[in-house]
């Protein structure tokens, strides 16, 4: 049945570089980077490149989670193309169980707003370190290009046709995150994730997908231009997308957004994103209610990506021969995936899976 679904729509061959070559564990890292190119050209925009040391100051801490875990809050500076340097801020909850003898997991949770909701005594009683960032500290979520991290991406408030949009910004800084968190002999480098809903599972797919010291990668009912596939899609589409949020993405995203064909010829799909993440780790949830960003879509857009799994060797995704419902749940495989009843939100029911997978 999902074999015949995933036929029916029509996706771009995941498996076969650009020269028809097949893809085997051999090429797979070229591969990769045909995906990542293409996604960078027409989608996203270029993803940023370190342009120098990241640099950090602990500028206060104290106890928290009922004096379980320290709570910093920690300024992050990244050199920025243009010469100048770009500062933001980030708060830090560390349990204490967390040390250089037993270094524990470690998210980074990309949020709409300082302290959004998250059930930060849970994780810490689950011995996880959760660096939170608000995507406003680093480029508004609006369509300006003058401010912030934006500005120094931007000439006079214009982009080039491939710069990156604010989701890849937000990304990027993701990316500064974990340079420091990978400095804490706290943290297990073997376990360390990037989260985020919605638009910032978006952004978190593709701070993912560009930087493979993420071990483990996290999509919450992320959708559109997210973890679901285009082609067929319901609910929410690119032209749609592109009209409210044109600034998420690169000024060429426009040539492929003007109408639902358009974005149906586009020469990618979504399985290219979350492919660009394998072999490492991957997780896509969902909320049954959650049509606009689409539950199905999301789900099969999972098994058009297990092959890159597979072409390296590791299982993909392990999925019964049907669509999901409920509080269906399925984690075996490289690639997991849960549905939940209920609304598009981030719940305590999808942290907590969260992270049995990343303690696992
Ligand atoms: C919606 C948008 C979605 C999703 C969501 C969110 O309005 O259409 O793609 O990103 O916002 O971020 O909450």
């Amino acid at each position: 049945m999902i074999q015949k679904l995933l036929d029916e729509r029509k996706l771009p061959a995941l498996m076969k570089m650009n020269d028809g070559t097949p893809v085997t564990k051999e090429n797979w890292e070229a591969r990769r980077r045909e995906l990542i190119d293409v996604l960078e050209t027409m989608e996203y925009g270029r993803f940023p490149k370190k342009c120098g040391e990241t640099t950090w100051k602990v500028v206060s801490a104290g106890e928290s989670s009922a004096g379980k875990a320290t709570k910093s809050r920690v300024e992050i500076t990244v050199p920025m193309p243009d010469g100048e340097s770009f500062t933001f801020p980030v708060t830090v909850s560390i349990p204490n169980t967390a040390t250089a003898d037993a270094p524990k997991p470690a998210f980074v949770y990309i949020s709409f707003a300082f302290l959004w909701y998250y059930p930060e005594e849970e994780l810490v009683d689950n011995d996880v370190t959760v660096a939170e960032m608000w995507m406003n500290d680093v480029a508004w979520d609006t369509d300006e290009h003058l401010e912030k991290m934006a500005a120094h991406f931007s000439k006079d408030g214009q982009r080039a046709p491939d710069t990156t949009g604010k989701i890849g910004l937000w990304a990027f800084a993701a990316s500064c995150v974990l340079d420091y968190l990978l400095s804490l002999d706290c943290v297990d480098r073997n376990r360390v994730g990037v989260i985020g809903h919605s638009r910032l599972g978006k952004t978190a797919l593709w701070a993912g997908a560009n930087d493979e010291r993420f071990t483990h990668v996290f999509s919450n009912d992320s959708g559109c231009s997210g973890a679901a596939i285009t082609r067929q899609k319901v609910g929410e589409d690119f032209p749609a997308i592109c009209r409210r949020f044109p600034y998420w993405f690169c000024e060429n995203m426009k040539e492929i957004s003007g109408t639902v064909e358009d974005s149906e010829n586009a020469p990618f799909d979504q399985h290219y994103l979350l492919a660009a993440v394998a072999p490492r780790k991957l997780y896509v949830a969902s909320a049954e209610k959650d049509q606009w960003a689409d539950p199905v879509s999301e789900y099969l857009c999972c098994a058009a990506a297990s092959e890159a799994w597979e072409a390296n060797g590791v299982t993909g995704f392990v999925h019964p021969d049907r669509l999901p419902e409920g509080w269906d749940r399925f984690a075996d495989g490289n690639v997991a995936y849960h549905i939940r009843p209920g609304t598009h939100y981030l719940s305590r029911h999808d942290w907590v899976r969260y992270c049995d997978f990343i303690s696992g």
